[in-house]
């Protein structure tokens, strides 16, 4: 494993739950091993409620022992002293994020080709992000459905880069992922919008330990 079990890597922010911080803390019952704190969109919050609410989401991650990573805003994970950044390819480059939040931080590239997994891998990434895999409704500038075929090139290609699916996976689909090569699998929607978050969440994390070990 490398700096963090990218298992059952959940993401979420206020805009995508009715109560947010109670979904987060049941997600994290239910045995989320990583946490992206996303918040972004025409409903996000900005500057001071914001902080708050990533700082109240920061604290639940603590209390579980679970690493918290902030999307886009390298500034804000290292005022917050956070366990990461995620970046995408509009976002700061990696290798910026990689300086700046320092070594032993974790920071995560959303790619989309070989030659940006590359780039990612030669930049300090700890993982990439792939996808999306299926169709999702949680991103409105999502790129075409992907499946899961570059995920198995990338794979194959860069063994020792890790690699996270994301886009429309549940737990009747998530097997793919990891068939493909992935190293975990992310998820906003099917927690962050289940009837019980602590179910969704040790249900996925049930198939993913299932496709991961259970062969
Ligand atoms: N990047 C690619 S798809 C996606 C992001 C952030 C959204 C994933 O959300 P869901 O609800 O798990 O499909
Ligand atoms: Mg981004």
């Amino acid at each position: 494993m490398g700096k963090t079990d990218l298992t059952l890597y959940f993401i979420m922010g206020s805009m995508n739950a009715e109560k947010p911080l109670s979904v987060l803390e049941d997600a994290l019952k239910g045995g989320v091993t990583c946490f992206q704190f996303r918040e972004k969109g025409p409903r996000a919050l900005v500057g001071m409620e914001k902080r708050a609410f990533a700082e109240s989401c920061q604290r639940l991650c603590r209390q579980f022992g679970v690493p918290f990573i902030v999307n886009d805003d390298v500034d804000l994970a290292l005022e917050m002293d956070a366990d990461g950044v995620h970046v995408g390819q509009d976002d700061a480059e990696a290798r910026f994020a990689r300086e700046k939040i320092g070594a032993d931080k974790i920071v995560g590239v959303s790619v989309h080709t070989v030659e940006e997994a590359r780039r990612a891998m030669m930049d300090g990434a700890d993982y990439v992000g792939m996808g999306p895999v299926y169709q999702t409704s949680s991103k409105d500038d999502a790129k075409p459905v992907a499946g899961t075929t570059m995920i198995t090139v990338v794979g194959k290609l860069f063994p020792d880069l890790p690699i996270v699916g994301i886009g429309g996976i549940t737990a009747e689909n998530a097997d793919a992922v990891f068939e493909a090569g992935a190293s975990g699998l992310s998820v906003i929607s099917a927690i962050a919008t289940a009837m019980d978050p602590e179910l969704a969440a040790r249900r996925l994390r049930k198939a993913a330990l299932r496709s991961m070990y259970g062969r």
